[in-house]
């Protein structure tokens, strides 16, 4: 690993001049900051550039530019066949499309490729790893610090990255590469690692919120539902307020913390929970040790959340410079932009639920056209899914309009994932046979397709979703 990352690191100190192209989610927005921070520091000159995605027309305006040479974090793999005539270096974790990689050089935790361009891939999946070993901003972070031991410090952004990209959730703790970064940042004293309850809001929100807001797990009578939740931690003791100050998760000592966890785990299990989804209350958490208790920059998930609420709205820069540590001005803004997304999100279950969800055989959908923005969707369509009262039994399939067609998102529960769902090839099927692409993960997955043939792409996924999970137990 590093020494692939190593050769990268030495092609990036001789450019002249290098533009970071990034993703505009958390993973790519902290990758950006993590490589230009290693920059200035190295005083190599560089521009950060970021893109919703990496098409065609963004990689002809790169050539044209003919920049010395381009940093691209968190894309570029699956476009390795149009890069041809660029001087590139690539940081990706995502599948790289070109099956033929043209020359591997090393075998190690990743490999290293070089193409008959002079482009430079470090990504996982060469070594036949999954993409959850490493983070597009782990990627860069292994780049970062092969250009200076000293850049250990910058393993708490990513790890912010890889939890912002979910990286955690599959075994409630990182696994691979993302353990060497977050014992780098262990070792520079900037983050702690602990066995913690997972739900979200660990330091920001007030113990009664973070329970109501549980949706992985569901906690039944619990989860939406805030008087039950304020009950549940008065009959165990637990102070809700000191004075003004509604007390969060971490505000709570370990003893308060034991007797809450150990009476959550009781509840779900007199409940009927299964033992599996029980254990998803605890794992391992990430805190940023150097950032004040209580700020929304402290904990990993909620730092990456704050991130990425930037990004949806079209205000990637300004969480970069939160990543870049202002803890000031935009640091606010990030704030706002964040507020702004829970606003948009309850008025987005109101669309939801003026649209009307509609029902297929094996699949739900809704069609929010304008009223939904496409970087939003996906979220819209887990919150209708994980709704008190909502069928959890079926897929939920989101249209919304975006600039290039219509966006597709689609979502669902682990139950149906066991019993042998997988969205991204639903989505990748569907989406092809109307001359569109899509892919993703099993539970979570998303497409662009041509506007006018949402019926068409429903009518197939609903077959394939059929195919693949049999007839309903029931
Ligand atoms: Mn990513």
């Amino acid at each position: 690993m590093e020494a692939v990352a190593q050769q990268i690191a030495e092609r990036v100190r001789d450019a002249p001049m290098v533009r970071i192209v990034t993703h505009i989610d958390t993973d790519g927005i902290t990758g950006g900051a993590i490589a230009s921070e290693a920059l200035d520091r190295a005083g190599i000159a560089h521009e950060v550039a970021f893109v919703k995605k990496l098409d065609e027309p963004v990689i002809t305006e790169l050539k044209r530019r003919g920049t010395p040479l381009v940093w691209f974090i968190d894309l570029g793999a699956g476009m390795m066949h149009a890069l041809h005539g660029l001087d590139a270096v690539i940081t990706d974790h995502h599948v790289p499309t070109e099956r033929e990689v043209p020359k591997v050089l090393r075998s190690d935790l990743m490999r290293f490729a070089e193409s008959q361009d002079r482009i430079l891939m470090l990504n996982p999946h060469l070594e036949g790893a999954g993409s959850d070993v490493a983070s597009g901003a782990g990627c860069a972070y292994a780049v970062a610090r092969a250009l200076a031991s000293t850049n250990r410090d910058l393993a708490a952004v990513a790890i912010v990255g890889a939890v912002g990209d979910v990286q955690d959730q599959e075994f409630r703790r990182l696994s691979g590469y993302n353990r060497t970064i977050l014992q780098d940042g262990i070792d520079a004293g900037v983050l702690r690692a602990q066995i913690d309850l997972r739900l979200f809001g660990r330091e920001t929100r007030p113990a009664y919120k973070m329970l109501q807001y549980a949706s992985d797990p569901w906690i039944p009578r619990l989860s939406g539902n805030e008087d039950a939740c304020i009950a549940f931690l008065l009959e165990l003791g637990i102070d809700l307020k000191v004075e003004e100050h509604w007390r969060s998760w971490s505000d709570l000592d370990d003893g308060e913390k034991r007797r809450v966890v150990t009476a959550l785990v009781a509840h779900m299990l007199e409940r009927g929970c299964g033992v599996k989804e029980t254990e998803r209350l605890a794992g391992e958490t990430y805190t940023l040790i150097r950032e004040p208790a209580g700020s929304p920059t402290r904990d990993a998930k909620e730092f990456g959340t704050l991130v990425n609420a930037c990004g949806r709205y079209d205000q990637p820069e300004v969480g970069y410079r939160v990543c870049r540590g202002d803890r000031d001005e935009f640091l606010g803004q990030a704030l706002r932009l964040l507020r702004g997304h829970r606003e948009y999100l309850v008025e987005s279950m109101d669309a939801i639920a003026e649209a009307g969800i509609n029902t297929m055989d094996a699949i739900q959908y809704f069609h929010a056209a304008d009223r939904i923005r496409d970087t939003v969707v996906g979220i819209a369509a887990s919150l209708a899914l994980n709704r008190e009262g909502a069928a959890k039994d079926l897929p939920i399939i989101a249209f919304a309009t975006a600039d290039d067609g219509i966006k597709v998102s689609a979502r669902t529960t682990r139950d149906l994932v066991a019993r042998g769902l997988d969205l991204a090839a639903v989505m990748q099927e569907a989406s092809k046979a109307v001359g569109g692409f899509g892919g993703g993960h099993h539970a979570a997955a998303g497409a662009t397709i041509p506007p006018g043939t949402e019926q068409k792409f429903l009518e197939i996924a609903n077959r394939i979703v059929r195919e693949q999970i049999g007839p309903s137990p029931s």
